[in-house]
C-alpha cells in the first residue's frame, strides 16, 4: 500500500458520501483522519458543506441538529482514539430518536492494534447496540475489487442509516502512514485512480420502509368506529412529520376525537383547521376534571405532560400506539402497538374509517373537551398574569416573538414542559406562524443542546433554542460549535438558578437541607452573557418577558449567535402550573366532571 493508493481510497470514500446524499460533514482535527479530511476538503463544493468543530461531542450534536432540521443524514469524521468516544451521547440520542447519522472514525491499521501504539483503542463495535450497522473498511488495498467494496460499504451504511429503522451507523477506516495526500505518478496508480473515478456518480439509495400491517390498521379502525369517547394524543415527532400534519388533522375529523398535540408534535404551531378540537392545556386541568376516554390513539414520543401517566393509570383507556420503528409503551398497558411508518399508518387509518356520523354522544364528548380547553386556557392566562416574573411568562413572550418559518428547539427539563403549557392556541387560523420544532426526546438528555441548535441552522432558517441554565452550562463547549451557525441563532437561557425540575420531585421534600441545593439544583453561578461574549457571541440580558420578546425579535433578525440571559423566579414554572390548576373553575353544582 502506498500514499497514492490511500489517497485514491479516501477520495472515493468522500465522493461516495456525497453521491449517497450527504450534504453536511462535520470534521474534528486530528492526524489519522488526514486522508479523509483532505479528500473531503477537496470534494467540498455546492453539494457538500464541510464544518470543523474541535470537540467531537459538540461535532456529533451539531450533526444531529443538521439531520433533525433537514431530514437528511449528516456525517461526522474524527481521528482515532478517544475522539471517537466523544460521539457516544449524540449517537445514543440519534439511535433512540431514529435520526440518521453517519459516523466515520479513522483508525490505526491492524499491525498497530493491541500493542501500545499511541492513540489506539478498540474502535470496532465502539457504539455497541446503538448503531444500525458497524462497518470496517479495512486498510487500503490497490485493487478494483477493494475499491468497489469501499464504495458499496459506504452506500450500504448510509442506506441502513435511512431505514427501515433510521438511526446512526459506524464506518471505521484504518489508515496508514504516510497520511498526507499523494497524487498518482506511476501507471498502476493512474489506472487505479481511473477505476475509482469510473465508480463515482449519483446513487439512488433504497432503504426499506416499514409498512404498518393492514390487518392491524383494520382492527384499530373497527375499534374506533364503535367508540365515540376517544382522544388522539401526539407527543414529540420529527420535523419531517410536519408533512403529515394535514393527514393527522384529517384523522381527527374522521374519528371525531379531540387532538392533544404536545408542543413537540409539529401540530401545535402553524395554521390549524377550526373543525378539529385541539386540547393544548391538558397538563393544567385538575386531574379529577379530565374526562375518561375509552380509547386513546397515540402518536410520537411518550408525552411529557406531568399529568399523563396518572391520567392513563386512572382512566385505563384502550391505548393504541402508532409507534414508527421502535416500541413505545413504557407502562406496558397498550392494547395495540402498530409498528411502521407513522404518516403511512395515519393515512391508512383515515382511509379505513367511514366518516363519523353525528351522534349526541360524539357531540357531547367534543363539547366537553372544548369547554375544558377554554377553561384551562383562561386559567393559564390568569396564572401568567399572577406570575409575570416566571419562566412561563418569559417563554410565552419569546414564542410570540418568533417569525414565521423559524425553527424552535426546546431543551429538556422544565422548558419542554413549560412550552407545552403556555404555547398559545389563539393562533388557530390561516395566518398562524408556522414553526418546526426540534426536541431531544430520544434519551431526554440535557446535553449538546447548543451544538445541536447550531447544526439546525443548516436548514437556513433562524433558530430559537430555549434551554435551562444548567443545560446551558452543560454545553458551554457548544458555543464554539455555534460559531458555525449558518442562520441567526438565539439561545434563550432560562435562568431559574439551577435544575428547578428537581424542586417538583419528592427529593425536594426529603429534608435534605443544603444538600438539595448542592447536589440536585447545582445552580451554575455563571453569567451567561459574560460567557457568551468570551466565545464571541452577542449577549442580551432580558429582565422581563417584554424585554425577552424584544431580544428574541432582534436576535432572530441578526446574523450570528445571540445569547439571551433571562433571569426568572426560581419557582415560576411550578407556581404557574399550580396556580392555573387552582384557578380552573369548580364544577357547577349538580354536574360532576371527571371520571365516571
Ligand atoms: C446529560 C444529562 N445529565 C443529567 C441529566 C439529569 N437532569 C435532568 S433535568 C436536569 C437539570 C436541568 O436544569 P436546567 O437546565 O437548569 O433546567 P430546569 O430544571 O431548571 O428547567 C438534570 C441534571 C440529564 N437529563 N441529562
Ligand atoms: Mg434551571
Amino acid at each position: 500500500m502506498s500514499a497514492e493508493v490511500q489517497t485514491i481510497w479516501a477520495e472515493l470514500v468522500a465522493a461516495t458520501l456525497v453521491d449517497a446524499g450527504i450534504t453536511v460533514c462535520v470534521t474534528s482535527p486530528g492526524s489519522r483522519s488526514t486522508p479523509l479530511v483532505a479528500a473531503l476538503a477537496a470534494t467540498e463544493h455546492d453539494a457538500l458543506r464541510l464544518v470543523t468543530i474541535i470537540d467531537e461531542r459538540a461535532a456529533a450534536f451539531f450533526a444531529l441538529g443538521v439531520a433533525r432540521a433537514t431530514g437528511k443524514p449528516a456525517c461526522v469524521v474524527c481521528t482515532s482514539g478517544t475522539a471517537a468516544a466523544h460521539y457516544l451521547p449524540a449517537v445514543i440520542e440519534a439511535s433512540m430518536a431514529g435520526v440518521p447519522l453517519v459516523v466515520v472514525t479513522a483508525d490505526r491499521p491492524p499491525e498497530l492494534q493491541d500493542c501500545g501504539a499511541s492513540q489506539t483503542i478498540a474502535q470496532r463495535g465502539l457504539y455497541g447496540g446503538f448503531v444500525r450497522g458497524a462497518y470496517d473498511l479495512g486498510a487500503p488495498v490497490a485493487s478494483e475489487a477493494s475499491l468497489r467494496a469501499v464504495r458499496r460499504t459506504v452506500i450500504q451504511a448510509i442506506t441502513m442509516a435511512l431505514g427501515p429503522c433510521p438511526g446512526p451507523v459506524h464506518v471505521n477506516v484504518p489508515l496508514r502512514k504516510p497520511l498526507e495526500p499523494a497524487r498518482p505518478v506511476t501507471g498502476d496508480h493512474r489506472v487505479l485512480a481511473q477505476l475509482a473515478t469510473a465508480l463515482r456518480g449519483p446513487r439512488v439509495l433504497a432503504p426499506p420502509r416499514l409498512v404498518p400491517d393492514p390487518a392491524a390498521i383494520a382492527e384499530l379502525a373497527s375499534a374506533i368506529s364503535v367508540e365515540p369517547r376517544g382522544v388522539i394524543v401526539v407527543g414529540a415527532m420529527p420535523v419531517e412529520l410536519a408533512s403529515a400534519r394535514e393527514a393527522v388533522f384529517g384523522l381527527a375529523v374522521r374519528t371525531g376525537y379531540p387532538l392533544v398535540a404536545e408542543a413537540g408534535s409539529q401540530l401545535r404551531f402553524g395554521p390549524r383547521p377550526a373543525r378539529v378540537v385541539f386540547v393544548d392545556h391538558l397538563d393544567l386541568v385538575p386531574a379529577d376534571r379530565v374526562p375518561a376516554p375509552a380509547l386513546v390513539l397515540q402518536l410520537g414520543a411518550e408525552p411529557v405532560a406531568a399529568s399523563w401517566p396518572g391520567w392513563v393509570a386512572r382512566t385505563r383507556p384502550a391505548r393504541w400506539i402508532l409507534a414508527g420503528s421502535s416500541w413505545r409503551d413504557p407502562d406496558s398497558t397498550a392494547r395495540g402497538v402498530i409498528l411502521g411508518d407513522v404518516a403511512h399508518a395515519v393515512s391508512a387509518l383515515a382511509a379505513a374509517l367511514a366518516p363519523t356520523s353525528e351522534s349526541p354522544t360524539r357531540t357531547e364528548w367534543l363539547d366537553d373537551w372544548c369547554a375544558i380547553e377554554q377553561q384551562a386556557e383562561a386559567a393559564v392566562d390568569r396564572a401568567l398574569e399572577a406570575h409575570p416574573g416566571s419562566e412561563s411568562a418569559v417563554v410565552r413572550a419569546a414564542l410570540g416573538a418568533m417569525p414565521d418559518g423559524a425553527i424552535l428547539q426546546i431543551g429538556n427539563s422544565l422548558p419542554i414542559r413549560v412550552v407545552d403549557q403556555v404555547a398559545r392556541t389563539a393562533e388557530i387560523g390561516r395566518h398562524a406562524r408556522r414553526c418546526a420544532v426540534i426536541t431531544q426526546r430520544g434519551a431526554a438528555g440535557i446535553d449538546g443542546l447548543i451544538a445541536s441548535a447550531a447544526g439546525a441552522t443548516t436548514a437556513g432558517r433562524p433558530v430559537l433554542l430555549v434551554l435551562g441554565d444548567v443545560s446551558f452550562a452543560h454545553d458551554i463547549g457548544g458555543l464554539l460549535a455555534a460559531r458555525c451557525a449558518a442562520a441567526p441563532l438565539a439561545i434563550l437561557v432560562i435562568d431559574n438558578r439551577g435544575g428547578q425540575i428537581f424542586a417538583g420531585l419528592p427529593v425536594a421534600r426529603a429534608d435534605l437541607g443544603a444538600a438539595f441545593d448542592r447536589y440536585w439544583l447545582t445552580a451554575p453561578e455563571l453569567d451567561p452573557a459574560t460567557v457568551a461574549r468570551a466565545f464571541g457571541a452577542s449577549a442580551i440580558t432580558a429582565g422581563s418577558a417584554a424585554a425577552t420578546a424584544a431580544a428574541v425579535t432582534t436576535a432572530l433578525a441578526t446574523a450570528g449567535v445571540t445569547v439571551i440571559h433571562a433571569p426568572v423566579t426560581t419557582s415560576g414554572a411550578h407556581d404557574v402550573r399550580r396556580t392555573a390548576i387552582e384557578l380552573y373553575p369548580q364544577p357547577a353544582l349538580g354536574k360532576l366532571g371527571g371520571d365516571p
